[in-house]
């Protein structure tokens, strides 16, 4: 659907001027004529719906019907879907946070990601979270070690949902980083996961994403109906060879 709409929007000039949060109205302005085509897509479950105004019949536009349906789904995502930022604390953290970016990828979310330490360069991380909504973030992820203040540094300077993921490190296995990013005095929250629980922490912030896009909410309960097929399957088999 993507690669279609990506396909679209090359080939054929168009301008999103608006998009409503629920319903998903998009209208298209044609560069050729000027003239202003409305389409309303409905996403509760992830199918595409185009309902037409009539005066969509009169087309002097070269895509047809079924292109301009994923493409119309294609800029909904893109441009109400907010992005996730990912700020590690050192470039030694990027193992660990390659398996959030995995799975930010694999539910088709936006995100950036920047190397920006609490310590080593807290003007930038200040500045990076302070202008972090404006910049089109809606969740930011943290992830650092050691004395891992990045989190709660990051919390301090946003009203963004701040996920922390303390590293491991080969000192004290973590429980450093843990403490220090998940210790935070009240008035500012981090939402902490797991000693290097990079997974947890993307399915955190795409379940807060989830909230205004049905389409992420379906893709997680899929998920969650898979592995427990996989948990139920793997039941069986070991039922079948001790208890039969
Ligand atoms: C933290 O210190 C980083 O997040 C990293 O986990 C740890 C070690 O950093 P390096 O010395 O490898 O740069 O700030």
């Amino acid at each position: 659907t993507d690669q279609c709409a990506e396909k679209i929007l090359k080939k054929n000039t168009f301008w999103v001027l608006q998009v409503g949060m629920k319903t998903c109205n998009i209208t298209i302005l044609s560069h050729a004529t000027g003239g202003k085509r409305r389409v309303v897509v409905g996403v509760p479950t992830g199918s595409v719906t185009v309902y037409k105004p009539t005066a969509w019949a009169d087309r002097s536009l070269t895509y047809s019907e079924g292109l301009v349906c994923p493409a119309a789904f294609y800029l909904h995502r893109r441009l109400k879907m907010g992005k996730v930022g990912i700020v590690m604390g050192s470039a030694s953290d990027l193992p660990v946070v390659e398996k959030a970016l995995a799975v930010l990828q694999e539910y088709g979310v936006e995100f950036e990601v920047r190397v920006l330490s609490a310590h080593r360069c807290p003007d930038e991380a200040r500045i990076f979270a302070s202008s972090a909504k404006e910049s089109g973030f809606s969740v930011l992820i943290a992830a650092a070690g050691m004395a891992a203040h990045l989190a709660g540094a990051l919390a301090a300077n946003t009203t963004l949902p701040v996920i922390g993921i303390p590293m491991k490190s080969k000192y004290l296995d973590g429980i450093d980083a843990l403490l220090s990013t998940v210790q935070m005095p009240s008035g500012i929250p981090v939402a902490t996961v797991a000693i290097d629980g990079a997974v947890n922490s993307a399915l955190l912030a795409i379940e807060i994403l989830s909230l205004s896009e049905p389409v992420l909410e379906q893709k997680l309960a899929d998920k969650r109906a898979k592995d427990t097929a996989t948990v139920l399957e793997k039941n069986a088999a070991v039922e079948n060879k001790f208890n039969a």
